[in-house]
Protein backbone atom coordinates (compact mmCIF):
# COMPACT_ATOMS: atom_id res chain seq x y z
CA UNK A 1 0.00 0.00 0.00
CA UNK A 2 1.81 3.21 -1.29
CA UNK A 3 1.95 6.88 0.67
CA UNK A 4 1.55 5.14 3.79
CA UNK A 5 2.34 8.28 5.76
CA UNK A 6 -0.49 10.32 4.32
CA UNK A 7 -2.92 7.79 6.10
CA UNK A 8 -3.90 9.00 9.30
CA UNK A 9 -7.50 7.60 10.00
CA UNK A 10 -8.36 4.12 9.49
CA UNK A 11 -12.09 2.29 9.04
CA UNK A 12 -11.84 -1.22 8.89
CA UNK A 13 -15.10 -3.28 8.24
CA UNK A 14 -14.56 -7.13 8.82
CA UNK A 15 -16.81 -10.41 8.28
CA UNK A 16 -17.33 -13.93 9.01
CA UNK A 17 -13.68 -14.91 7.14
CA UNK A 18 -11.83 -13.31 9.88
CA UNK A 19 -13.23 -15.89 12.15
CA UNK A 20 -13.49 -19.10 10.27
CA UNK A 21 -9.86 -20.25 11.08
CA UNK A 22 -10.73 -20.03 14.76
CA UNK A 23 -13.17 -22.27 14.07
CA UNK A 24 -16.75 -20.30 13.37
CA UNK A 25 -18.40 -21.21 10.98
CA UNK A 26 -18.92 -18.83 8.08
CA UNK A 27 -22.57 -17.78 6.60
CA UNK A 28 -22.23 -18.57 2.74
CA UNK A 29 -19.25 -20.63 2.34
CA UNK A 30 -19.74 -24.21 1.57
CA UNK A 31 -20.79 -25.71 4.94
CA UNK A 32 -21.42 -22.25 6.35
CA UNK A 33 -23.84 -22.20 8.80
CA UNK A 34 -26.40 -21.16 5.81
CA UNK A 35 -26.51 -24.58 4.39
CA UNK A 36 -27.96 -26.04 7.51
CA UNK A 37 -30.62 -22.92 8.05
CA UNK A 38 -32.90 -20.66 5.37
CA UNK A 39 -31.73 -17.71 6.04
CA UNK A 40 -35.25 -16.62 6.23
CA UNK A 41 -35.86 -19.57 8.69
CA UNK A 42 -33.26 -17.69 11.18
CA UNK A 43 -32.54 -14.52 11.02
CA UNK A 44 -35.63 -12.46 10.66
CA UNK A 45 -38.15 -10.86 13.00
CA UNK A 46 -40.69 -12.64 11.43
CA UNK A 47 -38.87 -15.98 11.76
CA UNK A 48 -38.97 -15.14 15.28
CA UNK A 49 -42.05 -14.87 15.77
CA UNK A 50 -42.95 -17.89 13.82
CA UNK A 51 -41.02 -20.18 15.20
CA UNK A 52 -39.08 -18.90 18.38
CA UNK A 53 -37.71 -22.22 19.26
CA UNK A 54 -35.80 -22.82 16.49
CA UNK A 55 -33.98 -19.42 16.24
CA UNK A 56 -33.24 -19.50 19.94
CA UNK A 57 -31.69 -23.20 19.43
CA UNK A 58 -29.79 -21.92 16.37
CA UNK A 59 -28.51 -18.64 18.05
CA UNK A 60 -28.10 -20.84 22.03
CA UNK A 61 -25.65 -23.28 19.70
CA UNK A 62 -23.75 -20.59 18.33
CA UNK A 63 -23.25 -18.05 22.08
CA UNK A 64 -22.01 -21.59 23.15
CA UNK A 65 -20.13 -22.78 20.60
CA UNK A 66 -17.85 -18.90 20.33
CA UNK A 67 -16.97 -19.47 24.32
CA UNK A 68 -14.93 -22.33 23.82
CA UNK A 69 -13.39 -20.42 20.48
CA UNK A 70 -10.12 -18.29 20.54
CA UNK A 71 -8.80 -15.15 18.72
CA UNK A 72 -6.51 -15.92 15.88
CA UNK A 73 -3.89 -14.26 14.61
CA UNK A 74 -5.88 -11.74 12.56
CA UNK A 75 -7.66 -10.55 15.10
CA UNK A 76 -4.66 -10.23 17.36
CA UNK A 77 -2.50 -8.11 14.08
CA UNK A 78 -5.75 -6.34 14.26
CA UNK A 79 -5.25 -5.23 18.25
CA UNK A 80 -1.89 -4.28 17.42
CA UNK A 81 -2.75 -2.10 15.08
CA UNK A 82 -5.26 -0.49 16.88
CA UNK A 83 -2.71 -0.04 19.96
CA UNK A 84 0.26 1.24 17.86
CA UNK A 85 -2.05 4.03 15.37
CA UNK A 86 -3.57 5.23 18.91
CA UNK A 87 0.12 6.64 19.90
CA UNK A 88 0.78 8.14 16.38
CA UNK A 89 -0.35 12.01 16.67
CA UNK A 90 -3.63 12.59 15.08
CA UNK A 91 -4.40 8.94 13.97
CA UNK A 92 -7.62 7.04 14.43
CA UNK A 93 -8.86 3.61 13.83
CA UNK A 94 -12.36 2.27 13.80
CA UNK A 95 -13.06 -1.32 13.56
CA UNK A 96 -16.77 -2.16 12.18
CA UNK A 97 -17.72 -5.72 12.42
CA UNK A 98 -20.29 -7.38 11.54
CA UNK A 99 -19.34 -10.50 13.58
CA UNK A 100 -21.46 -11.13 16.43
CA UNK A 101 -18.58 -12.89 18.11
CA UNK A 102 -16.48 -11.66 20.81
CA UNK A 103 -13.05 -12.81 19.55
CA UNK A 104 -11.94 -8.75 17.99
CA UNK A 105 -12.41 -7.68 21.82
CA UNK A 106 -10.01 -11.07 23.35
CA UNK A 107 -7.43 -10.54 20.29
CA UNK A 108 -7.53 -6.67 22.04
CA UNK A 109 -9.38 -4.09 19.67
CA UNK A 110 -11.25 -1.26 21.76
CA UNK A 111 -12.35 0.88 19.31
CA UNK A 112 -14.90 -1.48 18.14
CA UNK A 113 -18.58 -1.33 16.43
CA UNK A 114 -20.72 -4.07 16.48
CA UNK A 115 -23.06 -3.36 13.73
CA UNK A 116 -24.98 -6.39 13.52
CA UNK A 117 -24.98 -6.93 17.39
CA UNK A 118 -23.55 -9.65 19.72
CA UNK A 119 -24.01 -13.23 21.01
CA UNK A 120 -23.00 -12.09 24.77
CA UNK A 121 -25.98 -9.87 25.19
CA UNK A 122 -29.18 -10.30 25.01
CA UNK A 123 -32.32 -7.76 24.15
CA UNK A 124 -35.09 -7.63 26.36
CA UNK A 125 -38.42 -6.26 24.81
CA UNK A 126 -39.66 -5.46 28.37
CA UNK A 127 -37.49 -2.83 29.31
CA UNK A 128 -35.35 -2.29 26.45
CA UNK A 129 -31.80 -2.99 28.31
CA UNK A 130 -29.09 -5.23 26.82
CA UNK A 131 -28.33 -7.15 29.90
CA UNK A 132 -24.93 -9.59 29.54
CA UNK A 133 -25.72 -12.67 28.60
CA UNK A 134 -24.15 -16.61 28.18
CA UNK A 135 -26.39 -18.73 29.08
CA UNK A 136 -29.38 -20.57 26.50
CA UNK A 137 -31.92 -18.48 25.97
CA UNK A 138 -34.59 -21.36 24.83
CA UNK A 139 -35.95 -21.88 28.45
CA UNK A 140 -37.31 -18.56 28.62
CA UNK A 141 -35.17 -17.05 31.05
CA UNK A 142 -36.41 -13.99 33.19
CA UNK A 143 -34.40 -10.21 32.53
CA UNK A 144 -31.88 -9.62 35.23
CA UNK A 145 -32.71 -6.11 35.05
CA UNK A 146 -36.57 -5.91 35.04
CA UNK A 147 -37.24 -9.42 36.46
CA UNK A 148 -39.97 -10.24 33.56
CA UNK A 149 -39.70 -13.85 31.65
CA UNK A 150 -39.68 -14.62 27.67
CA UNK A 151 -38.93 -11.60 26.51
CA UNK A 152 -35.19 -11.97 25.96
CA UNK A 153 -33.82 -12.32 22.23
CA UNK A 154 -31.22 -12.35 20.72
CA UNK A 155 -29.37 -9.17 20.28
CA UNK A 156 -28.17 -9.60 17.05
CA UNK A 157 -29.67 -7.31 13.87
CA UNK A 158 -31.51 -9.57 11.54
CA UNK A 159 -32.78 -8.89 8.08
CA UNK A 160 -35.29 -5.83 8.12
CA UNK A 161 -33.58 -3.97 10.88
CA UNK A 162 -31.38 -1.28 11.62
CA UNK A 163 -27.98 -2.15 11.81
CA UNK A 164 -26.41 -0.71 15.22
CA UNK A 165 -24.61 2.72 15.36
CA UNK A 166 -25.12 3.45 11.75
CA UNK A 167 -24.05 7.79 12.63
CA UNK A 168 -21.03 6.74 13.65
CA UNK A 169 -19.64 4.20 10.85
CA UNK A 170 -20.67 7.04 8.44
CA UNK A 171 -18.51 9.68 10.92
CA UNK A 172 -15.55 7.43 10.71
CA UNK A 173 -15.82 6.55 6.76
CA UNK A 174 -16.26 10.48 6.17
CA UNK A 175 -13.08 11.43 7.94
CA UNK A 176 -11.05 7.92 6.77
CA UNK A 177 -8.22 8.37 4.44
CA UNK A 178 -8.42 4.56 4.48
CA UNK A 179 -11.33 1.89 3.68
CA UNK A 180 -10.09 -1.94 4.51
CA UNK A 181 -12.58 -4.28 4.24
CA UNK A 182 -11.82 -7.96 5.79
CA UNK A 183 -13.27 -11.31 5.02
CA UNK A 184 -16.94 -10.47 3.99
CA UNK A 185 -18.49 -11.31 0.82
CA UNK A 186 -19.91 -8.22 0.53
CA UNK A 187 -23.65 -9.61 0.11
CA UNK A 188 -25.07 -8.01 3.28
CA UNK A 189 -26.05 -4.38 3.11
CA UNK A 190 -25.46 -1.20 4.25
CA UNK A 191 -22.16 -2.49 4.60
CA UNK A 192 -21.49 -4.49 1.27
CA UNK A 193 -22.29 -0.74 0.20
CA UNK A 194 -19.09 1.34 2.50
CA UNK A 195 -17.02 0.69 -0.21
CA UNK A 196 -18.60 2.37 -2.98
CA UNK A 197 -19.06 5.41 0.18
CA UNK A 198 -15.61 5.58 0.79
CA UNK A 199 -14.48 5.44 -3.06
CA UNK A 200 -16.88 8.41 -3.67
CA UNK A 201 -15.34 10.42 -1.04
CA UNK A 202 -11.88 9.97 -2.97
CA UNK A 203 -10.88 7.81 0.10
CA UNK A 204 -8.47 5.01 -0.54
CA UNK A 205 -9.96 1.22 -0.76
CA UNK A 206 -8.22 -2.64 0.18
CA UNK A 207 -9.71 -5.49 0.34
CA UNK A 208 -8.35 -8.78 2.41
CA UNK A 209 -10.29 -11.77 1.39
CA UNK A 210 -9.52 -15.53 0.52
CA UNK A 211 -11.21 -15.03 -2.86
CA UNK A 212 -12.63 -12.07 -4.86
CA UNK A 213 -15.99 -11.02 -2.75
CA UNK A 214 -19.06 -9.44 -4.62
CA UNK A 215 -17.83 -6.08 -4.44
CA UNK A 216 -14.14 -7.16 -5.28
CA UNK A 217 -14.13 -4.46 -8.51
CA UNK A 218 -14.71 -1.25 -6.14
CA UNK A 219 -11.44 -1.74 -3.98
CA UNK A 220 -8.20 0.14 -5.36
CA UNK A 221 -6.29 -3.16 -4.44
CA UNK A 222 -7.51 -7.07 -3.66
CA UNK A 223 -5.06 -9.20 -1.93
CA UNK A 224 -6.53 -12.71 -1.61
CA UNK A 225 -5.40 -15.38 0.76
CA UNK A 226 -6.06 -16.40 4.67
CA UNK A 227 -7.19 -13.58 7.52
CA UNK A 228 -4.32 -15.50 9.75
CA UNK A 229 -1.61 -15.04 6.85
CA UNK A 230 -3.00 -11.47 5.06
CA UNK A 231 -3.97 -9.25 7.49
CA UNK A 232 -0.47 -10.10 9.55
CA UNK A 233 1.35 -9.41 6.84
CA UNK A 234 -0.91 -5.83 5.80
CA UNK A 235 -0.70 -4.67 9.41
CA UNK A 236 3.36 -5.45 9.60
CA UNK A 237 3.72 -3.21 6.53
CA UNK A 238 1.39 -0.65 7.92
CA UNK A 239 3.80 -0.57 10.85
CA UNK A 240 6.56 0.03 9.12
CA UNK A 241 7.66 -3.41 9.58
CA UNK A 242 7.57 -3.43 13.33
C1 LIG B 1 -12.13 -15.84 4.43
C2 LIG B 1 -11.69 -16.95 5.09
C3 LIG B 1 -10.42 -16.86 5.64
C4 LIG B 1 -13.59 -17.45 4.38
N1 LIG B 1 -9.73 -15.73 5.50
N2 LIG B 1 -11.42 -14.73 4.29
C5 LIG B 1 -31.91 -5.84 -2.05
C6 LIG B 1 -30.79 -5.09 -2.42
C7 LIG B 1 -29.98 -4.46 -1.46
C8 LIG B 1 -30.26 -4.59 -0.11
C9 LIG B 1 -31.37 -5.33 0.24
C10 LIG B 1 -32.19 -5.94 -0.70
N3 LIG B 1 -33.18 -6.60 -0.03
C11 LIG B 1 -33.01 -6.42 1.29
C12 LIG B 1 -31.91 -5.65 1.48
C13 LIG B 1 -31.33 -5.24 2.79
C14 LIG B 1 -30.72 -6.40 3.53
C15 LIG B 1 -29.70 -7.10 2.62
O1 LIG B 1 -28.57 -6.69 2.49
N4 LIG B 1 -30.09 -8.21 2.00
C16 LIG B 1 -29.18 -8.93 1.09
C17 LIG B 1 -29.47 -10.39 1.20
C18 LIG B 1 -29.35 -8.34 -0.31
N5 LIG B 1 -30.06 -5.84 4.70
C19 LIG B 1 -30.71 -5.63 5.82
O2 LIG B 1 -31.88 -5.95 5.98
C20 LIG B 1 -29.94 -4.90 6.92
N6 LIG B 1 -30.70 -3.81 7.39
C21 LIG B 1 -30.97 -2.74 6.60
O3 LIG B 1 -30.60 -2.68 5.44
O4 LIG B 1 -31.64 -1.74 7.24
C22 LIG B 1 -31.96 -0.53 6.48
C23 LIG B 1 -30.79 0.41 6.35
C24 LIG B 1 -30.53 1.05 5.15
C25 LIG B 1 -29.48 1.96 5.02
C26 LIG B 1 -28.68 2.23 6.11
C27 LIG B 1 -28.94 1.58 7.30
C28 LIG B 1 -29.98 0.67 7.40
C29 LIG B 1 -29.67 -5.83 8.09
C30 LIG B 1 -28.71 -6.92 7.74
C31 LIG B 1 -28.52 -7.85 8.93
C32 LIG B 1 -27.60 -9.01 8.60
N7 LIG B 1 -27.65 -9.94 9.66
C33 LIG B 1 -26.79 -11.12 9.60
C34 LIG B 1 -27.17 -12.04 10.78
C35 LIG B 1 -26.64 -11.43 12.08
C36 LIG B 1 -26.84 -12.35 13.23
C37 LIG B 1 -26.15 -13.68 13.05
O5 LIG B 1 -24.91 -13.76 13.08
O6 LIG B 1 -26.86 -14.68 12.89
O7 LIG B 1 -25.42 -10.73 9.67
S1 LIG B 1 -26.88 -12.01 8.05
C38 LIG B 1 -25.17 -12.49 8.02
O8 LIG B 1 -24.52 -11.88 6.88
C39 LIG B 1 -24.54 -11.84 9.27
C40 LIG B 1 -23.24 -11.34 8.74
O9 LIG B 1 -22.74 -10.30 9.57
C41 LIG B 1 -23.62 -10.87 7.34
C42 LIG B 1 -22.46 -10.73 6.39
O10 LIG B 1 -21.84 -11.97 6.18
P1 LIG B 1 -20.25 -12.05 6.02
O11 LIG B 1 -19.60 -11.69 7.28
O12 LIG B 1 -19.85 -11.31 4.81
O13 LIG B 1 -20.04 -13.63 5.83
P2 LIG B 1 -20.08 -14.52 4.48
O14 LIG B 1 -20.17 -15.93 4.89
O15 LIG B 1 -21.12 -14.02 3.56
O16 LIG B 1 -18.67 -14.25 3.79
C43 LIG B 1 -17.46 -14.70 4.37
C44 LIG B 1 -16.32 -14.26 3.49
O17 LIG B 1 -15.11 -14.62 4.12
C45 LIG B 1 -16.30 -14.90 2.09
O18 LIG B 1 -16.05 -13.90 1.09
C46 LIG B 1 -15.13 -15.89 2.14
O19 LIG B 1 -14.43 -16.01 0.92
C47 LIG B 1 -14.26 -15.24 3.18
N8 LIG B 1 -13.43 -16.17 3.93
N9 LIG B 1 -12.69 -17.95 5.00
C48 LIG B 1 -10.29 -14.70 4.80
N10 LIG B 1 -9.89 -17.92 6.29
Amino acid sequence: MGQMNEIRNIVILTGAGVSAESGIDTFRDAGGLWEQHKVEDVATPEAFARDPDLVLRFYDMRREAIQTKEPNAAHHALGRLEAEWAKREDCELTLVTQNVDDLHERGGSERLIHMHGGHLTAWCLACDNRPEWREPLLDRPPCPTCGVAGKLRPDVVWFGEMPYQMEEIYAALSAADLFVSIGTSGAVYPAAGFVQEARGQGIRTLELNLEPSQGSAYFDESRHGPATQVVPEWVDEMLGGL
